[in-house]
């Protein structure tokens, strides 16, 4: 009952991270990390446990002393990089509360602050209005009800290779959304390779409404859709990222509601990535390229991420492409990302990268972990200065 009443609380006045603390880990031995993915279901891990590395644990108040039991008996040394999340949440709250909102009609953004969904779904269609090879579909609702919006670039015309940008499906990780909308002006304004006239480019900004307002307005950390399947302890939502239908549930993925890698009760249960699936599915020529975008970690991931060992056929060039891209990534600003195989991060089955490869035959596919490596984590300042 304590817990319910406490659930019911928490739901109707927003949940508080006050003195929440991120711990981080000496880098772990295989043994550690796998003794560490058993608890998968007690903390909040905002980065797995892989060998080999440091694994951040978000803990409150209450289970702080435990954990730190549990990590001296195993031998694992640790840190708190974040004392205080509720404190660092409040402060980049109040900083949001003196930006200007998006105003409709301008087709222009700002990359200081994050937008709304509805600003983001604006933000697109303001510059449909403005150009003749722009538009924007609906590819669906949310099961809240809320739009879901594609912006289409298509100067290269019939025929011409698709890209497809999918951001968005975590709730918290907020430079995600705001990713899409910079590759987009990138695009539109700074297309110095002339892209625009070669490939045609569908991309969704916000591939999980529901839980993205959540996390803008009442759980700064929440990961899930928002769907119901009556947990007896209240829990809602599925990790989008765990609900497609290429090798479901395998790996990586939980069976327990208030997971936050719960995969759902079927592949496809969530409208949202259905409304994905669709749409994707409805693309002439099969998407060249399909690229997901989350954070943190910098990391440039390539299939398959369900188990070890299994690539796709094609998997030299998607492995020398992302190659590519790391190095092409670290001469604009001298940011260095990872190039590995998911399944080597950890490996975790239901994901739609696998599934774009997998199912789709998207010739190219990847999921980007994007900024920071930790010193923020989720809460990246909106500013974007975190470059650790
Ligand atoms: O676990 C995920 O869904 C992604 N990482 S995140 O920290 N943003 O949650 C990585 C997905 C990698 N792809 C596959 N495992 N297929
Ligand atoms: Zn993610």
């Amino acid at each position: 009952l304590l817990v319910l009443f406490c659930l019911a609380v928490v739901s109707a006045s927003g949940r508080s991270y006050d003195k929440y603390t991120l711990i981080r880990t000496s880098p772990l031995s295989f043994e550690q990390a796998l003794e560490l993915r058993q608890w998968e279901n007690d903390y909040d891990f905002w980065r797995p446990a892989r060998s080999g590395l440091s694994t951040d644990i978000m803990v409150g108040p209450t289970q702080k002393l435990y954990l730190s039991h549990q990590l001296t008996r195993l031998g694992i040394q640790f840190a708190e990089v974040i004392p205080d999340l509720g404190k660092l949440i409040k402060s980049q709250q109040l900083a949001a509360e003196s930006k200007r909102s998006y105003g409709r009609g301008d087709g222009r953004i700002n990359f200081d602050q994050y937008y709304s969904h509805d600003e983001l779904n604006a933000y697109i269609d303001d510059l449909a209005t403005q150009n003749d090879f722009l538009s924007t579909v609906s590819i669906g609702q949310s099961y809240e009800g809320r739009d879901m919006r594609v912006l289409q670039i298509t100067k290269a015309g019939p025929g011409a290779p698709n890209i497809w940008i999918e951001a968005g499906i975590h709730a918290r990780e907020w430079i995600s959304p705001a990713m899409a909308t910079y590759i987009i002006d990138s695009l539109l304004n700074n297309d110095q390779d002339g892209f625009l006239d070669k490939l045609n480019f569908h991309i969704l900004p916000s591939a999980n409404p529901d839980g993205y307002e959540h996390s803008r307005n009442s759980d700064r950390l929440w990961r899930k859709t928002r769907s119901n399947y009556n947990s007896i302890l209240l829990c809602k939502g599925v990790d989008g990222n765990r609900n497609w239908d290429f090798h479901f549930a395998e790996s990586g993925a939980s069976n327990n509601k208030c997971s936050e890698t719960y995969h759902g009760p079927e592949a496809f249960s969530e409208v949202e990535m259905k409304n994905i699936r669709d749409y994707v599915l409805s693309l002439d020529p099969v998407p060249v390229l399909s690229q997901c975008l989350h954070s943190y970690s910098q990391l440039w991931l390539w299939p398959y991420g369900y188990d070890y060992g299994a690539y796709p056929d094609n998997y030299e060039e998607i492995r020398d492409l992302a190659e590519e891209a790391v190095k092409a990534l670290e001469a604009v600003h001298g940011t260095v990302f990872d190039p590995i195989n998911s399944a080597d991060l950890y490996p975790a089955a239901g994901a739609s990268d696998d599934w774009y490869k997998g199912v789709l035959k998207s010739r190219f596919a990847y999921t980007v972990e994007l900024r920071d490596t930790g010193r923020h984590g989720f809460i990246l300042p909106p500013d974007r200065k975190s470059t650790r």
